[in-house]
């Protein structure tokens, strides 16, 4: 990480990688994500949420190897393990897609962590990446934060909103297609309102340490662990879940 960016985070606890994908590799994962997308709606057996707030294609790594990559993403993998450390692991995926005018948030504030046994304003236990697909502004149902929230005391109390643009102090996470951001999962967050006449469209990574399990539901498949052994790729491996749990890190 730069200082610059060392700085950002430390301060936020969150960061922006402007222009992350290049115009190609935002075209790739793009077609990756629209074919995903299109064998999502065809079978409505296939896990992830379908509602008028949200349509989430669950696991999209399972769909497209371009969608899989992304997780060792050159620009945005290394700062992923700066931030967690050697033993950096695979917690979940997803394809939101926010329709337009959605009729209430997705996803009201919460932090994504809270495991016992932990102080979290001190730890660093998960971190999520978001790699934009389409230009987000402020009205187009984007991610909203508190900077500096994932350092609060564990016990603090936010207020509680019927709109999660009424959270004292958030700011909100807008961009462009290809670019991307990430956070440390004990900030405060929420998504908005998608009052725009476009479709939100955002791929989620989200990190942890080897340690941790998988989330439920998000576990490789067969077809993926097999492939990833074959590769004999350490990093693939290790963001699968392939290793000793209390051994494992990259060297
Ligand atoms: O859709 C968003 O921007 C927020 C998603 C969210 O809250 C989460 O992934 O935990």
């Amino acid at each position: 990480m730069t200082e610059e960016q060392k700085i950002a985070y430390e301060t936020n606890g969150f960061l922006t990688i402007p222009g992350a994908l290049s115009a190609e590799e935002l075209s790739e994962v793009r077609d990756g994500a629209a074919k995903a997308e299109a064998i999502w709606r065809a079978d409505a057996s296939l896990p992830g949420t379908r509602s008028a707030t949200l349509e989430q294609v669950q696991a999209p790594i399972e769909y497209d190897n371009r969608l899989l990559a992304l997780l060792w993403h050159p620009k945005v993998f290394p700062v992923v393990r700066e931030l967690l450390g050697d033993d950096v692991s695979m917690i979940d995926n997803d394809y939101f897609i926010t329709p337009p005018h959605t009729p209430s948030t997705h996803a009201g504030w919460h932090h994504d962590v809270g495991l016992g046994g932990i102080y979290h304003p001190l730890s660093t236990v998960m971190v999520k990446v978001f790699f934009l697909l389409s230009d987000v502004n402020a009205n187009s149902g984007g991610t909203a934060m508190i900077p500096g929230s994932y350092r609060f005391p564990q016990n603090y109390k936010f207020p509680e909103v019927d709109d999660p643009r009424q959270m004292p102090g958030a700011i909100q996470m807008t961009g462009k297609a290809g670019d991307a951001y990430l956070f440390n999962g004990r900030t405060y967050h929420a998504a908005v309102n998608n009052e725009s006449d476009n479709p939100r469209r955002v791929l989620i990574y989200n990190y942890g340490h080897f340690w941790m399990k998988i989330w439920q539901g998000y576990e490789p498949s067969e077809r993926l662990i097999t492939e990833a052994k074959a590769s004999g790729d350490p990093v693939r491996m290790q963001l699968l879940g392939i290793g000793d749990a209390y051994g494992q890190r990259l060297t």
